[in-house]
């Protein structure tokens, strides 16, 4: 089943990813893995290095004349702004140049330091940074092409950002893909957008950053991927898992997870009906999920990013050198970075959902995978 790992430091020369598992007989393009990847560094709100950092990839194994082989994919990503770090993030021994002895409240560093006995923060926030999303978006955009063989599109938007929320209820699909990469805070409501904007200048204005939330859906998925008998292969479960292991990412919610916990049972669930052909819903509270499968409706999950915690008006904190009350350590970094954090998570969820499928309609190429999916449909069509 798929799986993929990455390595690599924030400022180190390059980050390193290896998905393993994929079936052999994929689409692949290197345009294509380049222009998500510039989807993710954009969006209003990100730090000087975003504007400068490019992405160069290359490809060492797994792919031959544009297709998948079914060998372990590797990929480079070099940081083009390694030649500016070279000497603080030598693999050399040697001593560093300043030891960072002020972690930031929010951020891995104490607790980091504490658990690899290190008083120099940056052995810890260079990994712990969210520049290894980056390397996420490479196992992401493979995740993504196998599901598009097999008629599943994600799309994702921004819905809050810091108090500012957009409209409810507007679920967009993927025709507004374009529009909302369009957007600078990747938003569909144009009024919101705008506001969204004034609120992260503002933020910028403060020496402050903001977080918010962004939402995920995932069209043309059959009902009963996932499980209800396993505990640690219910889909919701294993999206929860996915989504929580982004950097910054607070809380997660599928469906209408919240509102449905304040409301009676009467006005929680999407009641079943049949239109002579199939089973049909006249809601999707659910977000898609029913007893850890999908439910053949669209799958919506929302994950909750905190702000980011490299504060430029910096919060207190502890020299752990000499243990007396200063100001956390400020380094360059992004006012928001939530409209990113949206793109992240379409990978997350891209992989989730892939593995989910392999495990149900696993092959060792993608007719396989095609031909058991078709046969589930066929049916599916006959109950
Ligand atoms: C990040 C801080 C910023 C971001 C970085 C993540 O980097 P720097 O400190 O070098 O300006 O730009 O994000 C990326 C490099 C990326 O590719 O997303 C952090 O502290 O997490």
């Amino acid at each position: 089943m798929l799986r993929f790992l990455t390595a690599g430091e924030s400022h180190g020369p390059a980050l390193v990813t290896i998905v393993e598992g994929l079936p052999a007989g994929l689409s692949f393009s290197g345009a294509g893995l380049a222009a998500e990847l510039a989807r993710r560094r954009h969006g209003h709100g990100r730090g000087g290095r975003m504007r400068l950092e490019q992405d160069e990839i290359e490809i060492l194994g797994g792919i031959r004349f544009g297709r998948t082989l079914g060998s372990p994919v590797a990929v480079v990503i070099r940081n083009t702004e390694w030649p500016k770090w070279d000497e603080e993030m030598s693999p050399e021994p040697g001593p560093t140049r300043r030891d960072v002895t002020t972690p930031r409240p929010g951020h891995a560093d104490l607790a980091g330091m504490l658990k690899y006995d290190t008083h120099d923060a940056r052995d810890i926030l260079e990994r712990a940074s969210a520049r290894e999303t980056a390397a996420r978006t490479v196992a992401g955009y493979l995740a993504k092409c196998l599901l598009s063989e097999l008629g599943v599109a994600i799309v994702s938007h921004v819905v809050a950002i810091g108090d500012v929320e957009a409209p409810e209820g507007s679920v967009p699909t993927p025709e507004d893909r374009e529009r909302i990469d369009e957007s600078p805070v990747r938003v569909l409501d144009e009024d919101a957008g705008r506001a969204m904007i004034v609120a992260i200048d503002a933020a910028k204005a403060d020496r402050d950053t903001l977080g918010g939330v962004v939402e995920v859906i995932a069209y043309g998925l059959p009902p009963g991927v996932g499980s209800h008998v396993h505990f640690d292969r219910k889909l919701d479960a294993r999206l929860a898992e996915g989504l929580m292991s982004i950097q910054a990412i607070k809380a997660v919610e599928v469906g209408d997870g919240l509102r449905t916990a304040r409301s009676p049972g009467s006005m929680a669930h999407d009641e079943i009906y049949h239109d002579g052909e199939d089973f049909t819903r006249r809601t999707n509270r659910s977000g898609g999920t029913e007893g850890g499968m999908t439910s053949g409706a669209p799958l919506r999950v929302r994950a909750a990013m905190k702000p980011i915690s490299t504060v430029m008006r910096p919060l207190d904190t502890v020299d752990v050198g000499t243990k007396t009350a200063t100001k956390a350590f400020r380094e360059r970094s992004d006012v928001c970075a939530v409209p990113a954090a949206g793109v992240v998570a379409e990978q997350m969820v891209a992989i989730v959902i892939a593995q989910e499928m392999q495990r149900k309609f696993g092959g060792d190429t993608v007719g396989d995978m095609q031909a058991a999916l078709e046969h589930y449909r066929k049916r599916l069509a006959s109950f």
